[in-house]
């Protein structure tokens, strides 16, 4: 059979429109496909956006994250609904939504389902995908499915383990992978990172090193083969293990994306993030002794968030020498705990899912208004990124930092025009 699989792009341009990372959802049921004698394409809107009316295909595969779903669904109604299938995070989290657009919907990971989907030995409308317990089982993803993907590609992810013990109070992913660690092999993973050509990798677990040991194995391997150039997700915690932390530096990690999220020790609480302010100032010491560059993500908006946090979160970055950061507004992604408290004292004012990308604010915040929250975090973000802050790190010949702060500069300039445009939504 000939399949499409397709990555929409969300409608509201945001951060990272430009960055060309495709999920790697749609490249591994692609590669399991492709093994089964079926013709595979993939379309990464973001990447190149064919032209749907002469889209040769028996079967079309859709990934929805929220702020996707509602480009996603557009393109679906593009083709008879006997011919859509519908998976990713979105599409887990409200399936009977996707239903109304697909003739099938996946809830979790498909990797077990999706041949027995295609191939028509599961007729249900909404299909329990299965947690895959042996990752090395899996066939590696498979880039060149991806029309347009420029290889070898500024940044390339990796996925080597799924599944976060914690249980934020905001975040989507144990909702789809679960709590249950699970994680390759260490030689598994070589094999993928030696057949990579790219500039930097980018380990796109959500806790790379959540089970330290299995870490230190993949981190030995790495340094015998000389990997080079690359950027995990962690938490703070992995700064108080010097010795792992150590060994990320041989293996070659130039950046650490870390979920600060705030600087609050009451919203850190209510988040149940499990670390401390002072957690958080160590681990910056910790990393930047080391030399690594910390990419520092915040959620606003919190019911102990007032404008002042966000003012505070700004300093507090700037103080601490953070290198780039993420300020995201609060987004009550649906199935989190946040959405259903929020749900239940009825302070969600927008389910226009393009907004969920915590770039707007969707809800009522406790101690300011939604307008005041919006204007005020896009202002601390635009003073981080601003021009004057860039040129200092210039003149200080901080290259990499003064070239992502010009970058960061002109997106958060489209931000704000963009701000401009929907003040509507700032009513709540
Ligand atoms: C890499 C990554 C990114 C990259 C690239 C993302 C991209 N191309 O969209 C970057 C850094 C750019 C990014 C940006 C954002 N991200 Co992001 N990202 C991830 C991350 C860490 C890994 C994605 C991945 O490859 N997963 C591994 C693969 C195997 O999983 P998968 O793609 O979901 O596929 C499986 C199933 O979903 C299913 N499936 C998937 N597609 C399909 C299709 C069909 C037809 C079927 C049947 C099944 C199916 O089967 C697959 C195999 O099991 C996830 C967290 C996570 N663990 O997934 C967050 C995650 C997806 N991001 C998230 C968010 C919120 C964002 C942002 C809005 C920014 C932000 N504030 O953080 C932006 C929006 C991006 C956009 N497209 O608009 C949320 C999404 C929540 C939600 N409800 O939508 C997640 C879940 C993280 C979280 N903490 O909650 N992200
Ligand atoms: S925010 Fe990070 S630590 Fe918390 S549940 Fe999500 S992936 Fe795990």
């Amino acid at each position: 059979m000939k399949i499409a699989f397709i990555e929409p792009s969300p409608v509201e341009s945001n951060v990272y429109s430009k960055l060309h990372m495709p999920l790697l959802g749609p490249l591994y049921l692609g590669a399991i496909l492709k093994q089964r004698g079926h013709q595979v394409s993939i379309f990464n809107e973001n990447i190149y956006r064919p032209d749907y009316s002469k889209l040769d295909a028996d079967l079309i595969g859709i990934s929805i994250l929220t702020s996707t779903s509602k480009r996603g669904y557009e393109i679906a109604k593009k083709f008879p609904k006997e011919k859509v299938i519908i998976g990713g995070v979105h599409a887990s989290l409200l399936p009977e939504e996707s239903l109304q657009y697909a003739r099938q919907v996946v809830i979790g990971e498909a990797e077990e389902v999706i041949a027995d989907i295609v191939e028509g030995r599961m007729k249900d409308p909404i299909v329990r995908g299965r947690e895959v317990k042996n990752l090395d089982s899996l066939p590696q993803p498979d880039f060149s499915l991806v029309k347009g993907y420029k290889i070898p590609a500024m940044i390339m992810p990796v996925s080597t383990s799924r599944g976060c013990p914690f249980d934020c109070s905001f975040c989507s992913v144990t909702k789809l992978f679960g709590r249950n660690y699970r994680f390759r092999s260490a030689q598994s993973v070589m094999q993928e990172l030696l057949t990579r050509r790219t500039g930097t990798l980018f380990f796109c677990d959500d806790n790379f090193t959540a089970h330290p040991k299995r870490t230190e194995e993949l981190l030995k391997l790495m340094m015998e083969n000389k990997i080079n150039n690359w950027t995990c997700q962690a938490r703070c915690d992995v700064a108080k293990n010097d010795k792992l932390l150590n060994m990320m530096v041989r293996a070659g990690c130039t950046t650490v994306c870390v979920g600060f999220e705030s600087v609050n020790n009451k919203t850190l609480e209510a988040y149940h993030k499990k670390q401390t302010i002072e957690d958080i100032i160590k681990a910056i010491k910790s990393f930047h002794r080391k030399k690594i560059k910390i990419h520092g993500m915040f959620i606003l908006g919190a019911d102990q968030d007032s404008a002042k946090t966000v003012w505070e979160t700004l300093k507090f970055a700037i103080k601490q020498k953070i290198d780039t950061i993420q300020m995201s507004i609060l987004t009550p992604f649906p199935g989190t705990k946040i959405c259903e408290e929020l749900e239940r004292e009825k302070r969600i004012f927008s389910r226009d899912w393009s907004l969920y990308d915590g770039q707007h604010i969707v809800f009522k915040p406790k101690l300011l208004s939604a307008r005041e929250l919006q204007l005020n975090v896009v202002r601390a973000y635009a003073k981080f990124y601003s021009l004057s802050n860039s040129l200092a790190l210039l003149l200080g010949l901080r290259l990499r930092n003064a070239f992502f702060r010009f970058m960061g500069n002109r997106i958060v300039k489209k931000w704000v025009a963009h701000n401009r445009k929907m003040q509507w939504i700032l009513q709540g």
